[in-house]
């Protein structure tokens, strides 16, 4: 039995969204699961411009041992990330991964058309000038950008609540025109992207697919919903599509 119930034309354009969910098999912590990551900081001390202007510091190591963790050797792709890599490579229309995450797993699997629009986490962004750069180590309040070299102005480029997300617009149009719209590993609590299954499916003509250990905040507003690890679930997804897309040739 297919995971998907109608499967879509081999030329139409594919949008996953994928949250926390898909990079913890690969050892990296959600937010919102009883062992999650604020079960153990408060969101509004490390995610919010205000906790950043009232102790950078703070939001700063924050974000520093979540930048070491993800460099450490043992936290690598999963077999999900993979198999979406697999699906752009070989799926014959567009296939397009919007994360959440603000990791680089997916781009370490191989994936390339790619949006992160909640930023990346190997990156800072100058305050002073607006420069974009990578950036591996810990930042720090005398940490030059490299730029424009002032101090004390770069920050991670993660956006955080109460900021905009990254490439709205661009989301928006995929969304509007895409024959297939699945979601990985998000609890669907997060707004703008906990509303991409209702613009994709109803403003658009997707069919809509959740993946997800368990039911998300909107498991009802899809077609089809699937319940476990990513890690199992997400290969299985993917080959359905690519064998239909064989036969179909
Ligand atoms: C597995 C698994 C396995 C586990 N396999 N699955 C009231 C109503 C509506 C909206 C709002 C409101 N008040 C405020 C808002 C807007 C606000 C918002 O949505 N708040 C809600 C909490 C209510 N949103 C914003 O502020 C956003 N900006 C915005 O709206 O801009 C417009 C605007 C701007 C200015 C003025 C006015 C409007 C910005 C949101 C930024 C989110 N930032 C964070 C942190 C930064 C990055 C970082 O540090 O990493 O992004 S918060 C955090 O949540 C992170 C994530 O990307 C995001 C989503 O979490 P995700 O990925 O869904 O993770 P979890 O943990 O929630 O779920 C994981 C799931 O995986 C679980 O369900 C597990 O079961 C599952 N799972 N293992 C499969 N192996």
């Amino acid at each position: 039995m297919t995971l998907i119930d109608r499967l879509p034309a081999p030329d139409d354009r594919i949008v996953i969204l994928t949250g926390a969910g898909i990079s913890k098999e690969s050892g990296l912590d959600t937010f919102r699961d009883a062992d999650g990551i604020w079960a153990r900081v408060r969101l509004e001390d490390v995610a919010t411009p205000e906790a950043f202007a009232a102790d950078p510091d703070r939001v700063q190591a924050f974000y520093n041992d979540r930048r070491r963790m993800l460099r450490e050797a043992d936290i690598r792709p999963n077999a999900a990330h993979e198999a979406l890599a697999r699906l752009e490579a070989a799926w014959p229309g567009e296939v397009v991964v919007v994360t959440q995450n603000i990791d680089d797993l997916h781009e370490r699997a191989g994936t390339r058309a790619l949006i992160h629009m909640h930023g990346e986490l190997l990156k800072a962004r100058c305050m002073a000038c607006d420069a974009i750069n990578v950036h591996i180590d810990d930042l720090g309040a005398r940490t030059p950008c490299p730029a424009c070299t002032a101090t004390g102005a770069l920050r991670p480029h993660v956006v955080w609540f109460g900021e905009m997300p990254l490439e709205m617009e661009r989301i928006g149009d995929l969304l509007g025109d895409c024959g297939l719209f699945v979601a990985i590993g998000t609890s669907g609590t997060v707004y703008p992207a906990a509303g991409f299954v209702q613009e994709a499916r109803f403003h658009g003509r997707a069919r809509t697919v959740e993946i997800n250990l368990e039911p998300s905040e909107g498991h009802t507003l899809f077609h089809d919903c699937h319940h476990g690890p990513a890690g199992t679930l997400v290969p299985r997804l993917v080959g359905d599509l690519l064998a239909h897309a064989n036969r179909s040739d």
